[in-house]
């Protein structure tokens, strides 16, 4: 057993205690002593503070009607939360610490509102577009506009517009907001405004956000389809000022002037923004191939065909995750313009390292980490790489890669060696932490449990992430190309090792369909994965990649 399981003392506590006495140094040993009502309520809201919240409303309620404390005191409050993020003065975590207050407060007060009418500054229809299992974004838009006086319908992942519109005039929406991670949901998102022209519900105004989503297609291309308006969202702040704007009409209209050959034929205007797409003429072979270096000796085959894995020590994972991806991208700890890079990575030491230590004790017990992986036989031909069967003779499948139009050329198949210069290796793997994990976290965002929520939801995903990383080092060791490892985890995650490890849907190999492909090899079902109608892995948290071990083998962009 590890150090880190039979440790009883959490990190966590003692830096929330350290932090009160910090107040209470500041303030006296009652941080809200001396403060009027008003004040208390505001420093509940942004300080984030639950203990005795519920006395200090009542105590506001014998003089404000309670619509009048949400709507003149808590909402000031979460204003100020919004500018001292917008100031990068606060940290995400710390506004959904502040969401979660002001949803207890409004939960406290809703009952004793005769009429709800006026409570809400206006309304929003969420969804996550159809074939996209992303939930966490639109989420995280969710809390912080609903915690901002907004009436938010979220009808969840996977929506149909037909879904979306009618949900959308049965709850009286005024803006539609649409969300999604990939870059087919930006084909899906231009689809589902023409499909809202066709209909002649161009009316409702529509706020997109994702990541595959450029604020140049959005506002420039998809604004010269869209007879109504559409605007771009970076982030969900982005998406309450859109929200403040048009639910008090001070957007003026947008929406580009279409030529009418245009509005004829939408589907025909090519995009001066493409989102990550591929041109298909890439994927075209013209005869020439890169100068990638021929005729590499391949590795011994370790086996062929797929075997799966699924005893793991967790603590030995936890070690590859990156904490840079987790800390910051997932949890979106951002530095302080004052700080120096040196200060904010102390900083980062001293109070989010905790949190990760105790969710890694937390979570232990949800996240199942599970592998399938194997080896085959393959060649390359032109664009493609070929994967024959075990008696190397019989072709089983092949896959078909974009070439880079300049440059070196490069195409993932030029890593392997033709038939005539003989047999070559290639690996698959697929892991996956289970889907207990999904399930919790949907009942602490059911539950308002917001700044847990998005803490379990990083650590799912990097975790699954880390499986991947750790599952290539296995895999290196398997094919005896572990002649360049790192003396730092750190260094995995730039992959400085021998070899690469590329996912389906990433730039060098885009097209997300070869998931089905990598399914015919692994048959990742016996560890409970599954792929839906877009090519997308259920559970969540899992990821696939093909393993090349080619020296030269790094990460390259096609365009
Ligand atoms: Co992957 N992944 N991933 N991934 N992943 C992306 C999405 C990708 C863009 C990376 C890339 O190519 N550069 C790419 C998709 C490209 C494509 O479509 N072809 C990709 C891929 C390909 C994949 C896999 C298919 C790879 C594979 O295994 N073959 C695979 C699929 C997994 C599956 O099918 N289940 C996969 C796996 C994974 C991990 C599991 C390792 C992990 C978690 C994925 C998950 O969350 N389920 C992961 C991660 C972490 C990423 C990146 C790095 C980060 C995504 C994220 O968590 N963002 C991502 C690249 C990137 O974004 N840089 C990438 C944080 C999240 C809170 O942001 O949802 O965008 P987001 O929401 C924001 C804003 O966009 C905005 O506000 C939100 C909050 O600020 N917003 C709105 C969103 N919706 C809004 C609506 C509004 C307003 C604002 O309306 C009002």
């Amino acid at each position: 057993m590890t150090e880190e399981r039979v440790c009883t003392y959490d990190p966590l506590i003692e830096l929330m205690a350290r932090f009160e006495n910090v107040k209470a140094a500041d303030t006296g040993a009652n941080p809200f002593a001396g403060l009027t009502v008003e004040e208390k309520l505001k420093k509940h809201i942004i300080d984030g503070i639950k203990k005795n919240l519920e006395a200090n409303i009542d105590e506001a309620l014998q003089t404000y009607e309670p619509l009048a404390i949400i709507n003149d005191i808590l909402l000031d409050g979460m204003k100020t939360v919004g500018e001292l993020f917008g100031a990068g003065k606060m940290q995400l975590p710390f506004v959904l610490q502040s969401a979660e207050v002001m949803k207890a407060a409004v939960r406290r007060l809703e009952p004793l509102m005769e009429r709800v009418e006026g409570s809400e500054k206006g309304s929003i229809l969420l969804a996550t577009v159809a074939g996209d299992v992303h939930d966490i974004g639109k989420n995280l838009v969710d809390i912080i506009l609903s915690n901002n006086g907004y009436r938010v319908v979220n009808i969840g992942i996977k929506q149909p517009i037909n879904t979306i519109l009618e949900k959308c005039r049965e709850h009286q929406c005024q803006v539609i907001g649409l969300s999604g991670l990939l870059v087919k949901s930006t084909l899906i998102m231009r689809d589902n405004l023409i499909e809202m022209n066709n209909r002649g519900e161009h009316g409702t105004p529509v706020i997109l956000g994702g990541a595959a989503l450029t604020r140049g297609y959005v506002e420039e291309d998809l604004r010269a389809i869209y007879q109504g308006n559409v605007f771009y969202a970076q982030d969900a702040f982005e998406g309450l000022r859109l929200m403040g704007e048009l639910c008090t009409d001070q957007i003026s209209a947008p929406t580009a002037v279409l030529a009418k050959e245009e509005e004829d034929a939408p589907y025909q205007r090519v995009s001066s923004h493409r989102v990550g797409e591929v041109d298909p003429a890439l994927y075209v072979w013209d005869g020439t191939l890169s100068d990638v270096a021929r005729g590499v000796e391949p590795p011994v085959l370790p086996f062929y065909g797929a075997r799966k894995f699924e005893k793991f020590d967790l603590f030995e994972i936890y070690k590859y995750i990156n904490p840079v991806a987790l800390w910051r991208g997932q949890w979106q700890f951002k530095k302080d313009p004052a700080m120096s890079n040196p200060e904010f990575n102390a900083w980062l030491e001293e109070n989010v390292r905790p949190i990760f230590d105790r969710l890694k004790r937390d979570l232990a017990r949800r996240l199942r980490p599970r592998v399938k992986w194997g080896y085959f036989w393959a060649n390359s031909e032109g664009n493609d790489l070929i994967i024959w069967d075990e008696s190397g003779e019989k072709e089983r499948l092949r896959f078909t890669f974009p070439r880079q139009r300049e440059g070196r050329r490069l195409c993932l198949s030029d890593f392997f060696r033709t038939q005539e210069e003989g047999p070559d290796v290639v690996g698959f793997s697929l892991v996956t932490v289970g889907t207990e994990i999904s399930e919790y976290e949907r009942g602490l965002f059911a539950g308002s449990d917001f700044q847990e929520y998005l803490y379990t939801h990083g650590m799912g995903v990097e975790t699954a992430e880390a499986l991947a990383e750790y599952w290539h080092l296995q895999m290196r060791k398997e094919l005896k190309i572990d002649d360049q490892e790192p003396d730092e985890t750190r260094l995995l995650f730039s992959a400085k090792y021998h070899g690469a490890r590329y996912s389906f849907g990433y730039p060098a190999c885009p097209n997300l369909e070869d998931q089905q492909k990598l399914f015919e090899l692994l048959h990742p079902q016996d560890i409970g994965v599954e792929m839906t109608d877009e090519f997308m892995l259920s559970p969540e948290q899992s990821t696939s990649a093909i393993v090349v071990h080619h020296p030269e083998a790094k990460y390259f962009n096609v365009r």
